[in-house]
C-alpha cells in the first residue's frame, strides 16, 4: 500500500490524498461500505463498483465464525471468494467481541468469547486476530484492540489503553505478509492524556496507517469533534488516517476537517433496510404513510438509478410487501448518497471551499451548525 496527500487545504486540516492497494486506487477522503459478512448486505459486487465504491469493510470475528477463515483462503482469499475486484480493509475483531457484553473476559493473553451464532467458546489473540486477516488477504488489515465502552472511568480506560498498546506491539511482531498493510488503533476513551499517550505509544510502533478508535460508542457528537481536535494532529502527515465506525453526514464533514481519510459505517445501509433514506433535505421515513401516493423520487436532487426510475410509492410498497428489492432500493440510493457527499467533499478540498460547502449541506439538512 501506498498513500500520498495531493492537497492540504488552507483553512482546515483536511487533505485531498490516494492510496494505491494490489486492487487498485482510492481518492480519499472515502466512504468504505460495510461488507460484514463478505457481503454489503443487499448489494452485489457490479452494482457497488457502479456506485464508484473503491474499498469495503469485512470482519474478522464475523468471517471467522462463519464460514471460516480456512475456507476463505482455500478459496483463494477474501477478493476472490466474493468476487470484489476493489480493495478491501478487515476489522480485526476487536470492537464485535467487546460489543459482546457478557460473552467475554479479556485477560493480557486475549478475549475468550461465546458465538453469537451457536454460543460455543472461543478465544482471539492479537496473533490469532492477525492469523485471521493473513488467510482473508484484506489489503489492509487492523491491531486487535480493546473498544472501550462509554462512559468508562479514568482508571479503567488507563489499563485497557495501555494493554491495547501492548497488543499493538505483538500484532506488528506477528504480521508477516507486507503485501497487506497494517494499521494501528489509536484509543483513549474521552481523557485527553490518555488519547496523546496512546498516540504517542502507537506511533512510535511505525504503522502504515493510523486510526482512531473508541468513537461514537454513545458519546455526544462534540465531544467526538473535540477528541479529534486534539489526537488527529498527533498522528504522522504521510500515513492515512481512519475513523472507526462513524459515517453520519455531518460527522464525515466533521471529520474530513480535521484531518481523517477514511471512514466507514453501517448506518447508510442499515437504515435503508428500515425504510429511512437520504435525502438533501434530510432523512425520509419513506415507509411512512404519508408517502403512499407520492410519485416523486426518494430525493428529487439525486441522480442515481433508484432516484432516476422508481418512487416513493413503489419503493414503501415493496418495503410494505416485504419484497426484497425495496430493501435493495434504499441501499444503493443510500450508499450513492454518501459516496457522492465524499466525492463532493474532495472537489470541495481542491478548490478549497469545504467550509462553504458544510454550511450549504448543512443549512438544507437541517443540522445545527457547530
Ligand atoms: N476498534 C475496532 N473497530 C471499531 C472500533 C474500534 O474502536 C469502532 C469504534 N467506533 C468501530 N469499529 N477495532
Ligand atoms: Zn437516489
Amino acid at each position: 500500500m501506498k498513500f500520498e496527500v495531493i492537497k492540504f487545504s488552507e483553512k482546515t486540516r483536511a487533505r485531498r490524498g490516494k492510496i494505491f492497494t494490489f486492487h487498485g486506487e482510492i481518492d480519499t477522503p472515502v466512504f468504505m461500505p460495510v461488507g460484514t459478512q463478505a457481503s454489503v448486505k443487499t448489494m452485489a459486487p457490479h452494482e457497488l463498483e457502479e456506485l464508484g465504491a473503491k474499498i469495503i469493510l469485512g470482519n474478522t470475528y464475523h468471517l471467522y465464525l462463519r464460514p471460516g477463515h480456512k475456507l476463505i483462503e482455500e478459496a483463494g482469499g477474501l477478493h476472490k471468494f466474493m468476487n470484489w475486484r476493489g480493495s478491501i480493509l478487515t476489522d480485526s475483531g476487536g470492537y464485535q467481541v467487546f460489543s459482546l457484553g457478557e460473552l467475554r473476559e479479556i485477560r493480557e493473553e486475549g478475549v475468550t468469547f461465546r458465538s453469537h451464532i451457536d454460543g460455543s467458546i472461543h478465544f482471539i489473540s492479537p496473533e490469532i486476530s492477525i492469523e485471521i486477516q493473513n488467510s482473508l488477504g484484506a489489503d489492509i488489515i487492523m491491531c486487535f484492540d480493546e473498544c472501550i465502552p462509554y462512559p468508562s472511568t479514568y482508571e479503567y480506560v488507563k489499563n485497557s489503553v495501555e494493554r491495547t498498546t501492548r497488543w499493538a506491539q505483538r500484532c506488528k511482531k506477528h504480521h508477516k505478509k507486507s503485501e497487506q498493510a497494517l494499521f494501528g488503533i489509536v484509543q483513549g476513551g474521552l481523557f485527553e492524556e490518555l488519547r496523546k499517550k496512546s498516540a504517542k505509544d502507537i506511533t512510535d510502533l511505525d504503522f502504515e496507517g493510523y486510526a482512531v478508535g473508541g468513537l461514537s460508542v454513545g458519546e455526544p457528537k462534540q465531544e467526538m469533534y473535540k477528541v479529534l481536535d486534539y489526537t488527529v494532529p498527533l498522528l504522522p502527515e504521510n500515513k492515512p488516517r481512519y475513523l472507526m465506525g462513524v459515517g453520519s453526514p455531518d460527522a464525515l464533514f466533521e471529520g474530513v476537517i480535521r484531518g481523517i481519510d477514511m471512514f466507514d459505517c453501517v448506518l447508510p445501509t442499515r437504515i435503508a433496510r428500515h425504510g429511512t433514506v437520504f435525502t438533501k433535505k434530510g432523512k425520509l421515513v419513506v415507509r411512512n404513510a404519508k408517502y403512499a401516493k407520492d410519485f416523486s423520487p426518494l430525493d428529487p436532487e439525486c441522480d442515481c438509478y433508484v432516484c432516476k426510475n422508481f418512487s416513493r410509492a413503489y419503493i414503501r410498497h415493496l418495503l410494505n410487501a416485504g419484497e426484497i428489492l425495496g430493501l435493495r432500493l434504499t441501499t444503493y440510493h443510500n450508499l450513492h448518497f454518501l459516496l457522492k457527499i465524499m466525492e463532493e467533499i474532495r472537489k470541495a478540498i481542491e478548490g478549497d471551499y469545504l467550509l462553504e460547502l458544510k454550511e450549504e449541506f448543512f443549512k438544507k439538512f437541517g443540522y445545527e451548525d457547530e
